[in-house]
């Protein structure tokens, strides 16, 4: 059915809104790659940079992407259509859009491995004295594995999106969202009482700045786009579906907040049980599958924590890829007219398709390449490094300057919200955000293409 025919789904509340949105945020981003990003650069100076990204970029753009959703009650897409007319503007909701497509697509293959883990831990085959590296390799080089976890995953994502906003997405993160906060809370308990727990505190805590380079600094905003959902049309498409009466202010706080501190709790989950075992918190992309089985098969309960923290993060991906389909399902449903049944099961299984020849090039196809990478790696160049920071400047620019900060501001201040934003808001929108996504992406790119 197309727009004329079917009323455009609300949320059936607040709450559901924020649960969704903060499911969207809290992903893979948090509780797998924060923890590491944190370790490999040197713990809490980096912490402390990160959070100023986010204050200072991260929740203004998160303001400005939901503020752009609610106003136009469009997909990505549709919403720079509807606020500039007849101008090139759309390109920066295309890029959201096929940023939304790319991430999901190797996403879901990381997702696939969480939900093998989960099964794996649970089933005792990652107990002590496994060769956890022979381990994760064997597994993420295999062919039939990854690709039938990954195939799973996309299942369970387009099942539900195919169900709907309210019936789909937000039955789901009312249930999912609460059940990871118990996980995670329940894991910092186990992890901050281990012996020798301390020396994780202490590395997240006590900040040592001569540890900080200006990668560093450029992986903080890499790291902050992405755990936010910014730049690929999530928080557009989410606040298409916020009612007018809804205040943007406040909710987006919650959702930048809820985001922050799930990162720091994963870390505080993380890093303790890592030093309170003698294992190096800078192991990086492995530090969740390498490091952390082994801390949980070394530690009493282990098997039940290591299946919980599996198991957190297949939730926290799910809640996550949702976002990320429902991105390029509104777009077909709004400008195409699609059902969304429709729009779900072929944009699902396109993702997967993609999602084939990333997972192979762990393994088999690991010796084809684009540019110096494996495919895997050239679709996570592609979105990190081209089409979240591009989407993101160009969000920027446009809310700065052709909807107009003015504008924006004021729509964000419609409602009634303990936060209001003022002129300062301008100032991080036009000038901050802009410059330093420039920086970062030009720095980034010849950085990488050297
Ligand atoms: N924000 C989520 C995360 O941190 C996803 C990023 C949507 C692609 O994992």
């Amino acid at each position: 059915m197309s727009l004329e025919t079917k009323q455009r789904e609300q949320w059936g509340s607040r709450v559901a809104f924020i649960l969704a949105a903060a499911g969207s945020a809290v992903g893979l981003g948090n509780i797998w790659r924060f923890p590491y990003v944190v370790g490999t650069n040197g713990g809490a100076a980096f912490v402390i940079i990160y959070l100023f990204i986010i204050a200072l970029i991260g929740y203004p753009m998160m303001v400005t992407e939901m503020a752009i959703g609610q106003k136009t009650k469009r997909n990505a897409i549709g919403a720079f259509r509807d606020l500039a007319p007849n101008t090139p503007w759309w390109v920066a909701g295309a890029l959201g859009v096929l940023a939304g497509f790319v991430i999901l697509s190797f996403y879901s293959v990381v997702a696939g491995w969480t939900l093998s883990y989960f099964f794996k831990t649970l089933a005792g085959d990652l107990g002590v004295g496994t060769d956890f590296v022979g381990t994760f390799i064997g597994h993420i080089t295999s062919d039939w594995a990854p690709l039938f976890w990954h195939f799973v995953f996309m299942g369970l994502t387009l099942g539900i999106i195919g169900l709907g906003v309210v019936k789909g997405i937000e039955k789901t993160v009312k249930i999912l969202m609460p059940a990871l906060f118990v996980l995670l809370i329940a894991l910092v308990g186990r992890a901050l009482t281990l012996p020798g727990a301390g020396a994780g505190v202490e590395f997240l805590i006590k900040p040592d700045f001569s540890k900080i380079t200006a990668q560093s600094i450029l992986g903080a905003v890499g790291q902050a786009f992405f755990t936010l959902s910014l730049g690929m049309g999530c928080m557009i498409t989410y606040g298409s579906y916020l009612d007018d009466k809804e205040n943007i202010n406040d909710n987006a706080a919650w959702v930048v907040g809820l985001d922050t501190a799930v990162a720091l709790i994963a870390g505080f989950a993380i890093f303790p049980a890592v030093f309170a075992l003698g294992f190096d918190p800078a192991a990086g992309g492995g530090l969740a599958f390498i490091t952390l089985p082994a801390v949980f098969a070394s530690m009493p309960g282990g098997t039940i924590f290591g299946a919980a923290f599996f198991l957190l993060l297949a939730v926290a991906a799910l809640t996550s890829a949702i976002s990320l389909l429902e991105v390029v399902v509104a777009y077909y449903i709004d400008e195409k007219g699609w059902s969304r049944q429709k729009a779900s099961l072929i944009i699902g299984t396109l993702i997967f398709i993609l999602g084939i020849p990333a997972s192979l090039s762990m393994g088999r196809w690991s010796g084809f390449t684009i540019l110096g990478y494996n495919f895997f790696d050239f679709l996570d160049f592609l979105q990190e490094s081209i089409l979240l920071p591009v989407g993101g400047l160009l969000t920027a620019i446009f809310a700065g300057y052709v909807w107009s900060a003015k504008k924006t501001r004021e729509h964000s201040n419609i409602n009634k919200s303990a936060i209001r934003l003022g002129t300062w808001f301008d100032v991080l929108i036009m000038y901050v955000s802009p410059i330093a996504v420039s920086v970062v992406m030009v720095t980034g790119l010849v950085d990488k293409l050297k």
